[in-house]
């Protein structure tokens, strides 16, 4: 069934409004002109899981050189940074998540000296690197948890958050955390219960001590000085507790574990939270640095409240509520309007190593690889900065373990079999159909997924059609057109249940994008266009879909984006 729907006005009335959009986008958060955005504004970033990214000594287990290897392909991607997931001494506990040295590098994945090689080599090809800060919480193994726990009296005591429990045998209070049972563990050598929002083996910080805020500051300086452009910085949103410990509310259902299920109410959210990204902001500006925020937000309110007043926490909330959407135009379009009209510059996340792969997320179960082109093309022609993670870019597949004995992951192992845990998304890349899909000449840490001989990156590579030539021609696309790096976002056709179109306008440039979210062809009027942007000329289509006698045939999941040209009438 053909459905016909029409652009009409609302081009018009975009073009008109235009200069109005123009201002608020141009206060891009340092106050410079939209013409003279910030290079992170242009970038496109690329989340690396060292572990399974490529290895380059046989041990199984992916490493620095191995990125090393790699950095021609990002380039030929059109990546502009990378983010790499912990790579810091750890006992691995939460994958590099619970770290016990935060200036070196874990010999797993190489030394100080292959990071600096990483660092300039990436440089060299004009690539970022963004480093991940665990900064709620170490490892238990680190020094600094050591001394805090030899003695009430030690040096770091106050460095994490010790508590009494209420009475004998009794915890603190009813905090659970959200990898499963107490948040709280009794240490018996000084009779005291240490506070963890996440394992056992990874005990909270207590920013409440100025000597761990220093210290935190002073680990962020040290990296900028070996060149590092930013952090991403993990679970901010758990770095105070209420100091009065106050139990949470208790919530129908059970959590992972099977306990009662609760609102982290007194455990995350503080607006103390705040003061501690002002806080790492003004250390990051010291070195013109970046703030990436892990921002798990449950409204777009509270999305805007991470760039901070006057833009003075993170430049880049991420956000992550992208990822929970429906594939749906109006699910998508109702999301993106009031995200683009936050007021800061957003950031598009649609997938990472917490979450399944984009393509089964959004996936209907049938046509997962064509919504998964779909979602690329959004990501890449929003206003805002699309954070990718690796193997999205060749369409790889959530790949869960089957036996819990196989797991990894230890949250897969403690909620088996109602949750799998992260492993599925965190196989080895798939470079080619070579052993272990190339990613290791050895046995890798997790399996490889069973499709790596023909979805690789290698097989992709010499397929016009496959979704990783789809991504370079649209970062391609993306780096040559204004309207799409700095260009103000107006949507189309509002009311249209199966296609979400937009327009992107920035001075004479404009780029229209048209996405079909339905399993039937669909057709656009358009017309509304031509009263100000006309003579559209087409860029990237997918499924044969074209411009057909003034309107768009969109195929089934189809894509349409063409560049546009200002009428005489458009003035
Ligand atoms: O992974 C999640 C759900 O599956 C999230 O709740 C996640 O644990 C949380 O957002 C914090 O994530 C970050 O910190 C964790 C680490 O395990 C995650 O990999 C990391 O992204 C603890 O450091
Ligand atoms: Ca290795």
């Amino acid at each position: 069934m053909k459905v016909r729907s029409t652009w009409a006005t609302a081009g018009v009335v975009a073009l008109c409004s235009c200069g109005a959009h123009t201002s608020a986008v141009r206060d891009v958060g340092s106050g410079a002109a939209a013409l003279e955005q910030d290079w992170w504004q242009r970038a496109v970033f690329y989340e690396i899981y060292p572990r399974s990214f490529s290895d380059s000594n046989g041990d199984g287990i992916g490493d620095l050189d191995g990125i090393v290897s790699k950095l021609d392909y990002l380039k030929e991607l059109g990546v502009d940074a990378i983010w790499m997931t912990p790579c810091f001494p750890s006992p691995q506990v939460d994958f590099g998540y619970d770290v016990l040295d935060y200036e070196n590098i874990d010999p797993m994945y190489g030394s100080l000296s292959d990071f600096d090689r990483l660092v300039s080599e990436a440089n060299k090809r004009g690539i970022r690197t963004i480093l991940d800060l665990v900064v709620n919480h170490t490892s238990d193994k680190h020094p600094w948890f050591v001394d805090s726990r030899s003695s009430r009296a030690a040096a770091h005591r106050d460095w994490y958050v010790w508590r009494d429990g209420k009475g004998p045998g009794a915890l603190p209070n009813n905090w659970t955390s959200i990898f499963g049972g107490p948040a709280w563990t009794p240490d018996p050598a000084t009779d005291q219960y240490y506070y963890h929002y996440f394992f056992p083996q990874q005990p909270d910080l207590n920013w409440r001590n100025p000597a761990v805020q220093n210290a935190m500051f002073d680990v962020t300086r040290w990296w900028y000085g070996r060149g590092v452009a930013g952090f991403r910085l993990d679970a901010v949103d758990a770095l105070y507790e209420d100091p009065q410990l106050r139990d949470n509310p208790v919530l129908p259902g059970e959590d992972l574990s099977g306990a009662p299920r609760q609102e982290h109410k007194y455990q995350t959210k503080l607006p103390e939270v705040h003061d501690a990204l002002r806080a790492l902001r003004h250390v990051a500006d010291e070195s013109r640095a970046i703030l990436i925020g892990e921002t798990w937000t449950d409204s777009v309110s509270e999305l805007r409240e991470y760039y901070g007043v006057s833009r003075t926490e993170m430049q880049m909330p991420m956000d992550l509520m992208f990822t929970q959407l429906r594939f749906s135009a109006p699910a998508l379009r109702e999301h993106i309007a009031a995200v683009d009209g936050a007021g800061g510059w957003p950031v598009y996340v649609i997938g990472n190593h917490d979450v399944a792969r984009a393509r089964d997320r959004y996936g209907d179960g049938q046509h997962d690889l064509d919504i998964a082109k779909v979602m690329a093309a959004l990501q890449l022609t929003l206003r805002g900065t699309p954070i990718m993670y690796y193997g999205e870019e060749i369409g790889m597949k959530t790949t869960d373990p089957v036996r819990r004995e196989d797991v990894k992951d230890p949250i897969g192992r403690l909620a088996w079999p109602k949750f799998k845990g992260r492993d599925g998304e965190r196989t080895p890349m798939q470079w080619d159909a070579s052993h272990e899909a190339g990613f290791t000449s050895g046995v890798p840490w997790l399996p490889v997924a069973p499709d790596y001989q023909s979805l690789n990156a290698a097989v992709e590579g010499r397929d016009p059609d496959s979704i990783l030539e789809l991504y370079r021609r649209l970062i391609g696309i993306r780096r040559t057109h204004q309207a799409l790096l700095d260009g103000t976002y107006t949507p189309l056709a509002e009311a249209d249940p199966n296609v979400l179109s937009y327009l992107r306008v920035s001075g004479d440039d404009a780029v229209a994008v048209a996405l079909n979210t339905s399993a039937s062809p669909q057709d656009v009027d358009f017309d509304g266009l031509q009263r100000g942007y006309a003579f559209p000329e087409t860029l990237l289509t997918t499924g044969g879909s074209a411009l057909r006698g003034g309107r768009i045939s969109l195929a089934p999941f189809g894509v349409w984006i063409a560049a546009l040209r200002r009428t005489s009438s458009a003035n």
